[in-house]
């Protein structure tokens, strides 16, 4: 399995060169050797080795395919196969992907270009790819039955076109879409501008992800590909926190961030600390006049969307979904809310019974994040993750964006947690406490009832610290 690396140290910088004259005729009349990531972690840029000039972008957690020159065409291979992915550390699934993970490598090329994508299909059953949001002949559409036959097991179709439009697209299957889609085959494609665009400014950090959820049974390795609405891990490309990494950068940098949706809900993604732009769409990049300022943005099933800030506050600010179930992993449906349950004399019973019993959630759900209960092998804590400050109680959807003002251009290593500068961090109030004002006609409402409303009792034992009950 040749990694990456291997395939830079034959054609890195100096092998632009090399590719050129070195390979044969015969050799570029055969496939092109397929490269294949065997890690899950956030790969860095790759820069153009040849063809038009661009600004690389960064796959979270993933990588971008090389290709290779053949008479002005950019030769891609992509090989459909079982892969093992690692969603965090501590659980791994088996998935179906391309070239060794889920989702497959990022396919980046420039407006113009001559693309043409070698697809191997070594999955158990046939398989097509869609090169969704791209202007393409039909015949290059990828839908199995009416564009073109599936491919069968065992063999390989070759994709070409003009890559006409630039923006950001992504590809998956139109074959048993319900079972490959859920298993995790995907992948994102960005079309860069050739030169300057009126609408596509230059950026110094270019992010990309596809968000993707699994159906995976606490303690098993398979996605269930029936599922249709209740899934249990909510990923950004296959990876859910604390397995997801940091997007790290330069206090004042210009940042784009792309997203694509293959999940089946929608996705309102936050980002903390700073304002944003949707610059683009998978229709492409949107007209200025239809940008606004926001925080969070809705990214609907099958849409791309592209936001663009300005880094400059720097800090750690938090960047995720902003349905709450979904910065969870896997739990059961089932869990009642016992907030404000006292139930010690219960568990005084059936720990008796049963020793490692825990009650879930008295006062919160928040003792989750601190317990870390006992769990199947292979299955991710609920909420996990510790900060600086202690549990950040977060899993599915959730990452970081760093901003750091001593991080070098490129260098998208993480700087680790942010200091808090003395004096701007939130702090316990050890002061006398004032009483509030009460207004005089609280409680009242401007309609009432004509009737009397029977005197309900409503009793809740509050919170009464941390003792005593696990
Ligand atoms: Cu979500």
């Amino acid at each position: 399995m040749a990694s990456r690396r291997d395939f830079f140290r034959g054609a890195g910088v100096a092998g632009a060169a090399l590719a050129a004259s070195a390979v044969s005729r015969v050799a570029l009349a055969a496939l092109p050797e397929p490269v294949t990531m065997d890690k899950a972690t956030t790969q860095p840029p790759l820069a153009p080795p040849n063809g038009r000039p661009y600004n690389p972008v960064v796959t979270l957690n993933g990588w971008t395919l090389p290709w290779r020159m053949n008479q002005g065409v950019k030769e891609f291979h992509l090989v459909a196969e079982p892969v093992i992915r690692e969603i965090a550390p501590g659980m791994k699934a088996h998935l179906w992907g391309y070239n060794g993970q889920s989702p497959g490598p990022t396919i980046e090329v420039v407006e113009g270009d001559r693309v043409r994508i070698f697809v191997t299909n070594r999955l158990p059953e046939h398989t097509t790819i869609h090169w969704h949001g791209q202007r393409i002949p039909n015949g290059m559409d990828g839908v199995g039955g009416l564009n073109q036959p599936q491919i069968p097991v065992g063999k390989t179709f070759v994709y070409e076109f003009v890559a006409r439009r630039p923006g950001t697209f992504m590809y998956h299957p139109h074959a048993d879409e319900m079972t490959q889609m859920a298993m995790g085959m995907m992948g994102f494609w960005v079309t860069h501008p050739r030169g300057a665009h009126p609408l596509i400014e230059a950026v110094d950090r270019d992010f990309c992800f596809l968000l993707n959820a699994f159906d995976i049974d606490p303690g098993s390795f398979t996605p269930k590909v029936n599922t249709m609405l209740e899934f249990n891990l909510w990923t950004w490309n296959s990876r859910a926190f604390p397995g997801i990494d940091s997007l790290n950068v330069r206090l004042g940098d210009k940042v784009r961030i792309r997203i694509g949706n293959l999940t089946m809900t929608n996705h309102p993604i936050h980002l903390h600390g700073h304002e944003f732009l949707v610059t683009g769409t998978d229709g492409g990049p949107t007209p200025k006049s239809t940008r606004w300022y926001e925080v969070t943005t809705d990214v609907a099933v099958g849409q791309m969307r592209q936001i663009e800030f300005l880094a400059d506050e720097e800090g750690d600010w938090a960047f995720h979904c902003h349905k709450s179930h979904h910065t969870m992993n896997a739990m059961g449906h089932g869990v009642p809310t016992m907030i404000g349950v006292d139930h010690r004399e219960v568990v005084k019973q059936i720990t008796s019974l049963i020793p490692d019993y825990m009650v879930m959630g008295e006062r919160g759900m928040a003792d989750m994040g601190e317990m870390e209960m006992p769990l199947p092998e292979n299955t991710l804590p609920m909420m996990t993750g510790t900060g600086p400050y202690g549990p950040v109680e977060m899993g599915g959807m959730f990452s970081v964006v760093k901003v750091r003002r001593g991080q070098r251009p490129g260098d998208y290593r993480d700087p680790g947690w942010y200091r808090q500068p003395p004096g701007t961090q939130a702090h316990e109030w050890t002061g006398p406490l004032a009483q509030p004002a009460r207004f005089k006609s609280e409680g009242g409402q401007s309609m009432p009832a004509s009737g009397k409303p029977a005197a309900a009792e409503v009793k809740v034992r509050k919170p009464d610290g941390h003792s005593g009950h696990h």
